[in-house]
């Protein structure tokens, strides 16, 4: 059996639950075929060489961690600049918010390079390597110049957008090029797929020689929608637990007499907050029976805090969330509780059962997995509503959340009144459908289907 290579910006050690779904289920993969997780170690050297960084190799089990450090140059550069200052706005929409002078790129590059490098040392000739996200989009392409001809597959986490957007990155045509180093691409939606077909088709003039497949550049890639999933199991496993269950019964004793709506995300412009807070403030206005009752729980976890649009986001907030507290709050009851911290993992399912409605209104996101956490944390026979926003990538699969137009702040707001109105019957009968969905397609279906797909690549 082929040794699994797992390549992503951060390394998780597998065996700690508190790493989360994704990391459970790579590295569930990982230990079934003994294999390798590669990538930064969150280490910044502040005086170190750029393009350099000492290897560290470590055992978890039967699987190998192996991560680099990175120069504070390198970070600033790569990780900052390029990765979350150009592309993570591009791939949102957001081509305001892209950073494209400062010259990143360099940085980029020579991240890549310098993985590429330290990784082929690794490597054996018949792995199989699949590498994660918007960070290392060129590590096939720099692995391949090594002469590195193992099987290679690639997973966007992240929104592709339509070919017009991704356009406007000075390196587009480079970066899609890159792509076509791997075997395999993965995206998260049809949509995403769609968007690459046109580029390619456009811009490239690859020769599209089935729905999944397309020439260019001497390679022929498969490219394929492969929705991610959360680990159903686990989670509800996490529901369980003490901690949860505390959580719950303080939450729910506490909001006995009013309705609770929450939102739970990390800080982020993509995420759509200040619209949901506008229409949690529309739906007061709108509908005083709300008033003294609907309180909206937000927790917005720190996040890439030294990237400009970041700090920005965190002063609009606390201006509207202080803003309708001072307008609308009593002394018994203030609106929206907003929490800019982290909540422990093991807390989340207990909050997210305690809510009668989950706000997921993000303006434009890859899948959103606070949405599929949401509904397998419910009680089945009294279960909270999921609103759900049309542009998140979780929408393909979710037809029976509550769906919504994030920027469109008046139906916004009478939706989320539906969703407090909505009869238990209703609310049974749709949370059946999502929870049969998302466990159907959980993550260990999401990361078989890949690895099948990868596997199925013919050979060169
Ligand atoms: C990227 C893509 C795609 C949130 N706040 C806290 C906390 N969380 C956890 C949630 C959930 C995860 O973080 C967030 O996942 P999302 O999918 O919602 O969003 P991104 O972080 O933007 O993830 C996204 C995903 O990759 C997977 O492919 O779905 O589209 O953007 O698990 O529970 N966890 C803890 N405290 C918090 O305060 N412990």
């Amino acid at each position: 059996m082929s040794r699994l290579v797992i390549v992503s910006n951060r390394v998780a050690d597998p065996r700690k639950a508190a790493s989360g779904g994704l990391a459970v289920a790579v590295g569930q993969a990982l230990e079934a075929s003994g294999g390798l997780w590669f990538g930064w170690s969150g280490k910044v050297v502040e005086n170190g060489t750029p393009g350099e960084g000492d290897l560290h190799l470590h055992n978890a089990g039967n699987v190998q961690l192996a991560t680099v450090d990175l120069s504070r140059e390198d970070h600033d550069s790569y990780y900052l600049g390029y990765s979350n200052g150009v592309l993570w706005p591009v791939f949102h929409y957001r081509l305001d918010l892209a950073d494209f002078d400062a010259g990143y790129i360099g940085g980029y590059r020579r991240v890549n390079q310098m993985m590429a490098h330290k990784l082929a040392g690794l490597l054996r000739p018949d792995d199989i390597i699949w590498v994660h996200d918007y960070h290392l989009i060129p590590l096939a392409a720099e692995l391949r110049a090594m002469g590195c001809q193992q099987r290679m597959g690639f997973f966007l986490h992240v929104p592709l957008p339509p070919p017009l957007i991704l356009a406007a990155v000075p390196e587009h045509d480079w970066l899609m090029r890159s792509l076509f180093a791997y075997d395999l691409v993965g995206f998260q939606s049809d949509s995403d797929v769609a968007h690459f077909s046109r580029y390619v088709g456009t811009e490239t003039g690859a020769d599209i020689l089935g729905e999944h497949e397309f020439r260019a550049f001497g390679k022929t890639l498969q490219v394929q929608a492969f929705p991610i999933g959360i680990d159903v199991d686990e989670f509800t496993e996490l529901g369980q637990a003490r901690e949860a269950q505390d959580m719950y019964t303080q939450i729910r004793d506490e909001y006995s007499r009013r309705r609770l709506l929450l939102g739970v995300e990390r800080m982020d412009y993509s995420k759509g907050l200040p619209q949901r807070l506008k229409a949690f403030r529309q739906l007061l206005q709108a509908y005083p029976e709300n008033l003294g009752s609907a309180t909206l729980i937000q927790i917005a976890a720190p996040s890439r805090e030294s990237v400009d649009a970041y700090a920005s986001l965190r002063q609009e907030l606390e201006s509207l969330c202080g803003a309708i507290n001072g307008n609308f709050g009593e002394l018994d009851w203030m609106p929206v509780r907003y929490i800019h911290r982290n909540v422990a993992r093991k807390r989340l399912p207990g909050l997210y059962r305690a809510a009668s409605v989950a706000l997921v209104t993000p303006l434009r996101d890859g899948m959103n997995l606070v949405a599929k956490e949401f509904v397998a944390a419910q009680d089945p026979d009294d279960p909270g509503v999921l609103v759900l926003s049309r542009f998140a990538g979780a929408v393909e699969q979710m037809h029976d959340a509550l769906l919504v137009n994030p920027y469109d702040t008046t139906r916004t707001a009478e939706t989320i009144q539906r969703a407090l109105q909505m009869p238990l019957e209703e609310r049974q009968r749709r949370h059946q459908t999502l929870l049969a969905g998302i466990r159907e397609q959980d993550v260990h279906w999401w990361r078989q289907r890949f690895l099948d797909a990868l596997a199925a690549v013919p050979a060169p």
